[in-house]
């Protein structure tokens, strides 16, 4: 999965406006008649949910969008050039970025069917018959098309999920993924399976769930270890949080103080975030009979805890509804907010005009 990209963006050049003169036949001093130029197209990024991550984008590569055509005899004006649509993953952040490497925010793309226009075509120039006067009737001044804007992009792709599983490896994240949603993602007995973060979706009764897994965090992750702890930006966007721990490690209450610094040394904001600990293989004896210990040792008070088996299914019924209940409440949260802000909306009116008599 490629999660950070640099492209260069350009609008189309606008089509240049023609000086020319009437020629027909019986028509004596026919005057003026260049057309004007064609607008160049412009650069759209369009949120597309059917596109998985940014690996179609290859660094450097440039995108442009058609140019404007010259304008003709006959005041024919240029045909405008067509805009470059390019589909996009949703979760993708685009910041423009200055020849010192200094970037600004432009947009996030996060809802399907948004479009950002990131680099506007130029205009077209203006044919002769714009510059006639009554002192000037054969004006010979037509402008040229401007070109159009030229941009550096980084783009930055953090997954949009609902619902995020962070564990260490081994701890049964993809046996958990693949129990509470219809992906298949691969399960082995060995670290590091997962490699890429893995996607399922829960089927809510009013609204679907977005589960992702991301790939296994071990000690000092943060330097390096492992996988590293790169993929911890995709828990950015996710609401509620499940550490998972593995109920058989011979130390449980090390492995969730690992998670939780591993996390807050990648500088995550999980002020914002709902987070649950679950407790998996309680299947195994040696965990189905530690219940309470265990939940003494891991002592994760402010944090609702779960005992399950995700390979034989024990516990997840409990588990997902849950995670749904929460997932409505978030959801009625963010209705709520959007309704406060709307009657916070602020109205500026354009100041009135004075008349000069
Ligand atoms: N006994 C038992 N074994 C489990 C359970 N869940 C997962 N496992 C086993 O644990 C091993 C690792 O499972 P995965 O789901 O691949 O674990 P993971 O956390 O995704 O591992 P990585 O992707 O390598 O980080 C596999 O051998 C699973 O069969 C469980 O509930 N009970
Ligand atoms: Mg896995």
């Amino acid at each position: 999965m490629i999660d950070d990209v640099k492209i260069i963006v350009c609008g189309g050049h606008g089509g240049d406006g023609l000086a020319s003169f009437s020629r027909r036949k019986f028509i004596p001093l026919g005057g003026p008649d260049g057309g004007d130029g064609g607008d160049g197209g412009d650069v759209v990024f369009f949120g597309d949910s059917n596109i998985d991550d940014l690996s179609s984008f290859k660094s450097g590569r440039v995108l442009a969008a058609r140019d404007g055509d010259n304008g003709g005899k006959w005041q024919k004006h240029g045909k405008s050039g067509d805009a470059l649509v390019v589909r996009m993953p949703l979760g993708t952040t685009i910041f423009s970025e200055n020849e010192w490497g200094d970037k600004q925010l432009l947009a996030d793309l996060i809802t399907q069917g948004q479009e950002v226009v990131v680099a506007r075509g130029g205009r077209g120039g203006f044919g002769n018959i714009h510059f006639a006067t009554a002192v000037d009737r054969a004006p010979v001044k037509a402008l040229e098309g401007i070109a159009g804007e030229e941009k550096q992009l980084f783009l930055e792709f953090k997954l949009m999920s609902d619902i995020c599983i962070v564990g260490a490896p081994n701890s049964g994240k993809s046996t958990l993924l693949s129990a509470i949603t219809h992906a298949t993602p691969e399960v082995r007995d060995y670290a590091f399976t997962t490699r890429q973060p893995a996607k399922g979706v829960i089927f809510g009764r009013k609204k679907d769930v977005t589960v992702v897994e991301i790939p296994g965090l071990i000690k000092d992750a943060h330097k390096g270890k492992g996988l590293g702890n790169k993929f911890l930006c995709h828990i950015e966007r996710a609401f509620i949080l499940i550490y998972l721990l593995d109920g058989s490690s011979p130390d449980i209450r090390g492995d969730y103080q690992m998670l939780k610094e591993e996390m807050s040394l990648y500088g995550l904001d999980l002020s914002r975030k709902s987070a649950v600990v679950v407790v998996n293989k309680t299947d195994l004896s040696e965990v189905a009979e530690c219940i309470s210990e265990i939940e003494r040792k891991v002592n994760c008070l402010e944090m609702p805890m779960f005992f399950v088996s995700a390979a034989c299914g024990d516990g997840m019924e409990p588990l997902v509804s849950s995670l749904l209940v929460e997932m409505e409440a978030r959801e009625q949260q963010v209705i709520k907010a959007g309704a406060s802000s709307a009657q916070k909306a602020i109205f500026y009116p354009s100041p009135k005009r004075k008349r000069v008599k």
